[in-house]
């Protein structure tokens, strides 16, 4: 449980809001139960309304136990971290406010727009009038005017050019911030303001590829866990900046946020430095059995609407993903599928969407994405050659659905323990593991129908110590990472940078 005493000084609503809470949150407001909210990776908020002025005690509860009322978080090959993993803050609101922004830039013929949708709630007891003013890119917009009834959200939504701005690439990650002023009638001042930062760059899959403004590119990253020895999920900024680095020094141009959504410090991050983002929503693994939990439905369908909402501003995120490695290869599971894909594409139709499988020539849901995504794991936990097996992956994915789709190896990779040195070069050495990296960044580098290799993974993970197959975890560590759970390099290191920054070398040539 976290305590915490805050002094408000005026009568009136606050809103608590947390980014983070693993997994399960009880929250309280002076003893008495304010919200409750499942799932560590989404953030969530919170309004109390009648707030007197004077001391009151902010508390919550915080469970990571795995049971019955947990479908998503499961003992599985990563660690669930207990408590408060993101940060927390509590702001004070008058009877409208504004929600959320949802930005979305147009590319046309004759220049850029963006199209701007504001979310204003009414929390007081009288119908209000609300008018926005807004600036962005150097230009004051009047956005309009609604009256908002008491307990409801009002949408308003205008579409602007843009003349002028620099577009965010890779290269040139430009950032605008996007403010927003809300007055109501018989008030001079705003009664609330909302900052956004955005940026104006298009994805599209178009002739096999995916395109950022038009131009194809190829995805050369990695999957990463947010897992650090030193902090476990809690990661302070210091050290996702480092992470960054690192993945950059290598010559990376993406990471995908397996198996969750991210912290959004981390996604700011990406958005500044240039780094694509495939986010995707809590799952990893999970079986038909267990996609028919009772709660399922629900806390994926709580997961995909607040990883939207709240990550929908950040230029770098360009693939929207579901369900890693789930039962796609069941009519069942491609029901379950379709329903997220358009859950997901209902609020967002800006970004392709995509799922990594691993059921090769079994899969079923290939036809429902807009990008086919293979984790495949050969010279590991097969023998089979990256280079033929890339191709017959391609070769399943024209026959299931996927034909004319980009595709992606969203996984592969190797365990190499930390500091195993040895010239043997068995399974779990660190020479085998850089071989093994070698070889599959040699084959996926070389082929012409790839969009996008993402290697498993960035740095080892803690995993949930078990029994089973979690037993092959030695150490209670999935030891894949291309550096320790430290952040030490591997051998593997100086091999993915020679394919990463080589090839960059080579498309600048
Ligand atoms: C899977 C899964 C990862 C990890 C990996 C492995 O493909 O998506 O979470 O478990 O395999 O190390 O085997």
């Amino acid at each position: 449980m976290y305590r915490r005493t805050v002094d408000i000084t005026r009568k009136g609503a606050i809103r608590l809001v947390f980014k983070g809470a693993s997994h399960t949150a009880d929250v309280f407001f002076d003893g008495i139960p304010a919200g409750h909210h499942y799932n560590a990776y989404t953030p969530f908020a919170l309004v109390i309304p009648d707030v007197e002025p004077g001391t009151h005690e902010v508390a919550v509860i915080v469970d990571n136990s795995f049971g019955e009322s947990s479908a998503l978080h499961v003992p599985n090959d990563y660690y669930t971290y207990g408590g408060l993993i993101r940060p927390a803050a509590i702001e004070l609101l008058q009877e409208l406010f504004i929600e959320r922004i949802a930005f979305t830039p147009i590319r046309t013929a004759e220049g850029w727009q963006g199209t701007i949708r504001l979310y204003i709630r009414n929390i007081g007891r009288r119908a209000r009038r609300a008018r926005l003013q807004l600036s962005l890119a150097d230009r004051d917009i009047a956005a309009g005017e609604a009256s908002v009834m008491p307990g409801e959200t009002v949408e308003l939504s205008i579409t602007e050019p843009f003349p002028g701005i620099t577009p965010w690439s890779a290269s040139d990650p430009t950032l605008y911030l996007l403010k927003a002023n809300l007055y109501m009638e018989g008030q001079e001042a705003p009664v609330d303001d909302l900052i956004e930062r955005v940026g104006f760059r298009t994805v599209s899959t178009e002739n096999g590829r995916i395109q950022v403004n038009g131009e194809d590119i190829v995805l050369k990253g990695f999957n990463r866990h947010e897992d650090h020895a030193l902090a476990g999920a809690a990661i302070p900024y210091p050290l996702m900046v480092h992470d960054i680095e690192l993945m950059l020094d290598m010559g990376a141009n993406s990471v995908r946020t397996s198996h969750y959504p991210n912290d959004e410090r981390f996604l700011d991050l990406c958005d500044e430095r240039g780094l694509f983002v495939w986010e995707e929503n809590h799952a990893r693994g999970l079986s038909l059995e267990q996609m028919k939990h009772p709660l399922f439905a629900k806390q994926c369908e709580d997961c995909n609407r607040e990883m939207v909402e709240t990550h929908y501003n950040h230029p770098s995120i360009i693939i929207w993903a579901i369900l890693n490695e789930c039962a796609s290869d069941t009519p069942e599971g491609r029901a379950i599928y379709r329903s997220q894909l358009e859950q997901i594409r209902a609020m967002d139709s800006s970004r392709p969407l995509s799922f990594a499988s691993h059921h090769r020539e079994r899969e079923l849901c290939f036809d429902l994405a807009d990008i086919v995504s293979f984790n495949l794991y050969p010279l590991w936990y097969g023998d089979e050659d990256p280079l033929e097996l890339v191709k017959e992956a391609r070769r399943w994915a024209d026959e299931a659905g996927g034909l004319g789709k980009p595709m992606i190896m969203s996984e592969f990779g190797a365990d190499g323990y930390y500091g195993y040195r040895d010239p043997s070069r068995v399974k779990g050495t660190e020479e085998r593991h850089a071989e093994i990296i070698e070889r599959n960044l040699e084959a996926y580098t070389s082929v012409p129908f790839l969009s996008g290799m993402l290697i498993w993974q960035f740095s080892d993970c803690k995993v949930t110590e078990g029994t089973g197959w979690l037993l092959t975890r030695a150490g209670t560590q999935n030891s894949k990472g291309i550096v320790d759970r430290y952040r030490r390099p591997k051998l593997a290191y100086a091999v993915v940078k020679k394919y990463f920054v080589g090839q960059l070398r080579s498309e600048q040539e």
